[in-house]
């Protein structure tokens, strides 16, 4: 049997030297973390020794495949990482994919049933995944990894990111934070940089503002419609389909009347057209919507037929970074109907986290237009940017 120790930063570094020069039939005899010191003792290194061998002479003698062995039944706590470490070697090897979520739509004629098994194996294979990835970078890494998981930042992208890094850092005596979150903004940024990103174009007339209950549909209004008047001096005026609601149309009348412009209440779609007519002079007219549980698809068809989504509409999705992302990424699937371009995430002033932001942009192919910040109107909005967003996402870890 030939034998031969090699040296890596991590087992799955090792194991690549393995099979280069050994092959896909080598067997790992022991493996053990060994501490090496540079500069004179100053800076300790840490790296992972593995002994491995093949036998040349009769392959069908050799001992068992590398799955079995490469950590050796010892009991020592080290060896027990390492076995954690192999799983995830192994894993790396033979990955099991999580499956990719599929949209409602791909999900419908599925039995209730067995969309609950379908969506349990999911979560399992998620959490199965996440445990791969914790094992498969240096342990310097984690800290860094974990902010990512934190931030609510999907493991697909925590994945990219962890692999990236780990290709970068494997020679380094140590790994640097601040250098990890330029790589990762610039991951992120280059994911980021096709979307349509920006706040209103002040090019097309009608503001369609849609979103389930309560995630700050009006009040966003409110604060677009102010910065028009007075940041870029526009003729406005509103439209109401939310008449299911008194305090819905007081609301908007109050801040219709702090800006000194009109009010149109549609209760159908003739009342809709007629206050298209009567606001035309108009430089902008934003159109609030009701509330609904849009997870009822009848509700996106109800606004299909009370609104209009022509070229002169500009058509914003409000969701609140309260909700689940779950939750938002079956209302972005509900929407698919309708030509929304881009998002407006409000509360985002309620959260540490703004991973999901990030994940849904990236998922859905969806810009951004707007983030909002509190309940004070006007000032509790940013028009969105890049840069902003990705300095948010780091936020956190300043606190
Ligand atoms: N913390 C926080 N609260 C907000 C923000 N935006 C809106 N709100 C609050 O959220 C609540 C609901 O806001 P609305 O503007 O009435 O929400 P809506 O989507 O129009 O609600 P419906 O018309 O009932 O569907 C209010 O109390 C707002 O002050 C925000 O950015 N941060
Ligand atoms: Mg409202």
């Amino acid at each position: 049997m030939k034998m031969k120790k090699y040296y890596a930063s991590s087992i799955p570094e090792a194991m690549k030297l393995v099979r280069a020069e050994l092959g896909e039939d080598a067997v790992i005899l022991n493996s053990k973390v060994v501490v090496t010191k540079k500069f004179f003792g100053l800076v300790k290194k840490k790296s992972f020794e593995v002994v491995a061998g093949i036998d040349k002479m009769d392959p069908s003698n050799m001992a068992p495949a590398p799955t079995a062995t490469l950590a050796t039944p010892q009991s020592s706590k080290e060896n027990a990482s390492l076995q954690e470490i192999t799983n995830a070697v192994q894993a790396k090897i033979h990955p099991v994919q999580p499956k990719q979520d599929t949209t409602l739509q791909e999900e419908k004629g599925i039995p209730e049933e067995l969309r609950k098994e379908i969506a349990d194996l999911k979560s399992l294979m998620q959490s199965m995944h996440k445990k791969t990835t914790q094992a498969q970078y240096p342990d310097e890494l984690l800290p860094f990894i974990e902010y990512l998981r934190q931030q609510e930042l999907n493991e697909e992208l925590i994945t990219m990111i962890g692999d990236e890094l780990f290709m970068h850092f494997k020679e380094a005596a140590e790994i640097n934070f601040s250098q990890c979150k330029l790589i990762t903004k610039n991951l992120l940024r280059k994911k980021l940089e096709g979307l349509p990103i920006g706040g209103l174009t002040y090019e097309r007339k009608y503001i369609n503002v849609l979103g389930p209950t309560g995630v700050g549909k009006t009040t966003t209004i409110a604060k677009m419609a102010a910065r028009a008047v007075l940041e870029k001096k526009k003729k406005i005026g509103f439209i109401t389909t939310d008449t299911y609601r008194i305090a819905a149309i007081e609301q908007l009348k109050t801040y219709a009347g702090l800006l000194q412009a009109p009010v149109e209440i549609a209760y159908n779609a003739t009342d809709f057209e007629q206050a298209i007519q009567r606001l035309s002079h108009l430089d902008l007219v934003f159109i609030d919507t009701a509330g609904r549980n849009y997870k009822e698809v009848k509700y996106v068809d109800d606004l299909q037929r009370l609104i209009k989504f022509d070229d002169q509409a500009e058509s914003f999705l409000v969701l609140a970074m309260t909700a689940k992302e779950k939750d938002m990424t079956d209302i972005i699937d509900q929407f698919k109907q309708l030509p929304i371009e881009k998002i407006i995430f409000t509360k985002i002033d309620e959260t540490n986290s703004i991973g999901t932001m990030i994940n849904l942009m990236i998922k859905y192919n969806k810009g951004l237009a707007y983030y909002t910040n509190g309940q004070e109107v006007p000032e509790d909005i940013e028009e969105a940017e890049i840069e902003e967003v990705l300095n948010l996402f780091f936020q956190g870890e300043e606190k």
